[in-house]
């Protein structure tokens, strides 16, 4: 290379932060305005250092599928056909469409649905959120798809949904618990598998109890126990039995800290309904043999400080909220709970909205929604340290936003839904039973979406505003459970005609004649943020490009609480860890108990459906994607192929072998997909990783392997989104 061209190459920092969870480094090289390579993290421990999604990203910003311009449908909706059209039009179309339906049906048949997309704190669904309170307000949905019955068990047990230690913490404990828990593909936390496989190295024992052998089991665990789908709270209860039976329970940290152990505990030995939950009961029900769950609880009751890692994938089930509280409260009974090496078993990942732990400015906010002021709160709801827990009664759960549509006031919702307006979210692939989804679609009289890519949902939209990448934008972004700060710095110019969030923002407020929508720039938002950080300031941090956060010793949630429970109450009614909780008695609903409770799930093994469709179907998350994204990258899609991974005693009942083609369904609907058959999953289950992208054909078998085409929109009564929860019956085509 030649020192002239050499000279004009240039590099720039930059952070992703692709919905996954994890931010890592990002070190851009440009030339000539475009984007040549990209490197990753190569400073000082610990690194952030990046995947193959985020190596690969190149490829996204200059895909040949990226959507250059706004686009109006022209075919008939769903089908995918478009015209170009200005930016002009297209924004005078959102707002007179807009306009329109407000004046006719009243705000709140307007629809808002939004999800992550990148994790950051400027150009995110907030401008539309925003943009949409202030225009007279929308309905907006309840219930996070990632962890609702995490959230409603953390708050009902703790008074708090960001409850995630440290993961360097893990190094401080003696036993490890990786409840339905692979952070070697969904990541979550950047570097949770690496300290878990120090973990290993240190030799310290770790578990994996999981329906599958995954990855960060093949890595880190001296054990795999596999378990039955939607059965955690079974075994988690036996546990206690036993702890309890042998009185292996912490007392002076029960008789300190928590409420209701005696309620829990005639639960768990069966004073209160006559059935002890032992081990026997609990291998009947899980699969898992009693002599297994007994070692299991003698060891985590004894090896102390022991982490058990409740991770979210079981929370996503029928009663996925009693995994979460049982989990809790087995933490709680070991005194595992605000201590090194500990876990409150609680959330396993948080959320940087919480400012976990620590706090940036805020960002842009609603100012309020009009349709939701003044509306009574919703039923079952549970209030507390979770802003986004979406209490009112004027929303909509997202699983149910479908039959929502198709249903309306008449079918008890609280409104009658004609126009959706959709930011950061591939709602159509991404939630339960998509053929209901697309027949709601169908019904709405606009739809809008925000998208990079022509998505199954984009299909839908009738006007499409095509927005940038976080490559042609800056941003801020932080870990959500790690002491990192990251800036997003501009690499190159917004591509063809597509804008920020922020721009798209502005220019419709401005076709609205919305005053006061915005009075700041980009550059101003991103200074007012960070003004809270605690990095220097603000320039220092942009040129290098991330701030880690020097600890003294790895952050411990809780501690505050147990080393003074005087001056640091739990943020619960009671001050305490609640075992039994008051605010799940009042609700006085037979399925939402005070003290965690194993709840026979529908679609389970001994449901009568199980006989026409016998197997359980489980629906991960891919290292391969975060979720839809980068599922259309090539250097991504070439690693593997997308499949259905099916048991070797499984397979060979229904005469398939490893690469066939096979056919997976149910009444909801059906896919066609190769089959990986091993034993790395257990007899009767199937893993179809979430995230590909629908694609049917003219009989409307998906092509893609959409896991929801399979999913059902059943929401638990915590709020859980149930996407473990569904039988399936599998053929070779
Ligand atoms: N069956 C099943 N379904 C699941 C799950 C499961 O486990 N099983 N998991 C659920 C969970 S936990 C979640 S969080 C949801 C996620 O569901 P989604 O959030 O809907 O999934 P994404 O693929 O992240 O969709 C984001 C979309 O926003 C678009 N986009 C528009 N603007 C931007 C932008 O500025 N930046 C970026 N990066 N993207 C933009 C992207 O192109 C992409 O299409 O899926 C849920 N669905
Ligand atoms: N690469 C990548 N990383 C991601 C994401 C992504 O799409 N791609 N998505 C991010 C997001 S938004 C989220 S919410 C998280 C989700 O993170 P998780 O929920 O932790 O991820 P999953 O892969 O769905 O599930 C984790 C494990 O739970 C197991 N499992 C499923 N059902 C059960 C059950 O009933 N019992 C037990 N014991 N185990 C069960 C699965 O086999 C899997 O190994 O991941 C985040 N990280
Ligand atoms: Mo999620």
């Amino acid at each position: 290379m030649s020192e002239k061209a050499n000279s004009a190459e240039q590099t720039i920092m930059t952070t992703c932060s692709s919905h996954c969870g994890g931010t890592c480094i990002l070190k851009a090289h440009v030339k000539d305005g475009k984007v040549t390579r990209i490197e990753t993290d190569d400073g000082p421990d610990p690194q952030f250092r990046a995947c193959l999604k985020a190596r690969a990203y190149r490829q996204r910003v200059y895909a040949p599928d990226r959507l250059q311009y706004p686009l109006k449908r022209v075919g008939e909706r769903g089908r995918g056909q478009f015209e170009r059209v200005s930016w002009d039009e297209a924004l005078q179309t959102v707002a007179s469409e807009l306009g329109r339906v407000r004046k006719t049906y009243g705000s709140a048949s307007v629809l808002f649905l939004q999800s992550g997309g990148d994790v950051n704190w400027l150009h995110s669904y907030k401008v539309i959120d925003r943009l949409l309170c202030m225009s007279g307000g929308c309905t907006r949905t309840w219930g996070l798809v990632s962890y609702e019955g995490a959230l409603f068990s953390s708050i009902a047990s703790y008074g708090e949904a960001a409850a995630c230690p440290g993961r360097d913490d893990l190094l401080n404990s003696r036993f490890i618990l990786l409840w339905g828990c692979d952070p070697s593909s969904s990541v979550a936390n950047t570097n949770h598998i690496w300290y878990l496989a120090q973990a290993r190295e240190k030799g310290i024992k770790i578990v994996a109890v999981d329906p599958r052998y995954h990855d960060s089991a093949a890595v880190a665990a001296e054990q795999w126990v596999p378990i039955r789908p939607g059965t955690d709270a079974a075994v988690l209860l036996a546990m206690a039995y036993v702890i309890i039976s042998e009185h292996l329970q912490d007392k002076r940290f029960i008789d300190t800290y928590t409420v209701g152990f005696d309620k829990y505990a005639d639960h768990v030995l069966g004073k209160d309904d006559g059935t002890a939950k032992t081990p026997a009961w609990a291998e009947t029900i899980t699969g898992i043999p009693a002599a297994t769950i007994a070692s299991l609880a003698r060891e985590f009751a004894t090896r102390k400080p022991a982490a058990l890692i409740s991770g979210i994938g079981p929370g996503r089930t029928a009663y996925g909220e009693q995994y979460h509280r049982a989990a809790t409260a087995l933490a709680a009974i070991t005194g595992n709970v605000g201590v090194h090496g500990g876990e409150p078993a609680a959330r396993s990942w948080d959320s940087i909205y919480n400012g976990y732990p620590f706090q940036l400015g805020r960002g842009i906010s609603s100012g309020g929604n009009p349709v939701e002021a003044g509306a009574p709160p919703r039923q079952y709801s549970i209030t507390g340290g979770g802003a986004r827990m979406g209490t009112s009664g004027a929303r909509i759960h997202i699983t149910s936003a479908p039959d929502a549509i198709l249903k309306g006031k008449a079918g008890g919702y609280p409104a009658d839904i004609k126009l959706a307006y959709l930011v950061n979210i591939n709602y159509l692939n991404q939630t339960a039973n998509l053929n209901k989804t697309v027949e709601a679609f169908k019904k709405l009289e606009f739809v809008v979406v925000q998208e990079q890519f022509m998505t199954a949902t984009a299909k839908f939209a009738d006007i499409v505003l095509p927005t940038n990448t976080f490559f042609e934008r800056n941003d801020i972004t932080a870990g959500g459970g790690t002491p990192f700060y990251g800036a997003m710095n501009k690499i190159v110019p917004s591509l063809y005609e597509s804008k920020s969030h922020l721009e798209i923002g502005i220019a419709l407020a401005a076709k609205m004649g919305l005053k006061d929508f915005n009075d700041k720039t980009e550059e101003e938002w991103l200074r007012g943020i960070a003004k809270a950080g605690p990095f220097k300031d603000y320039d220092s941090f942009k040129k290098e490009g991330s701030y880690k956060v020097p600890l003294a010793e790895p952050f411990v949630t809780f501690k505050e609480q147990i080393d003074d429970p005087k001056g640091h109450p739990f943020p619960t009614p009671s001050g305490r860890i609640e075992l039994f909780c008051q605010r799940l008695a009042d609700m006085h609903h037979p399925e939402i108990p005070p003290v965690p409770k194993y709840i026979e799930a529908w679609e389970g093994v001994n449901d009568p459906l199980a006989r026409k469709y016998p197997l359980q179907l489980i629906t991960t998350h891919s290292r391969m994607r975060a979720h839809t994204q980068f599922h259309n990258i090539p250097w991504i899609r070439e690693l593997a192929p997308h499949a259905v991974t099916i048991n070797a005693r499984d397979a060979k009942a229904r005469n398939i072998k490893d690469g066939d083609t096979v056919r997976v369904f149910n009444d909801r609907g059906q896919m066609a997909l190769p089959a990986r058959v091993n034993e790395r999953i257990m007899p009767g289950v199937v893993e179809v990783p979430q995230g590909a992208w629908y694609d049917p054909d003219e009989r409307g078998v998906d092509k893609g392997g959409c896991a929801n085409v399979l999913t059902s929109d059943r929401v638990s009564p915590g709020g859980a989104f149930t996407s473990n929860t569904a039988l399936v019956q599998v053929e070779k085509v």
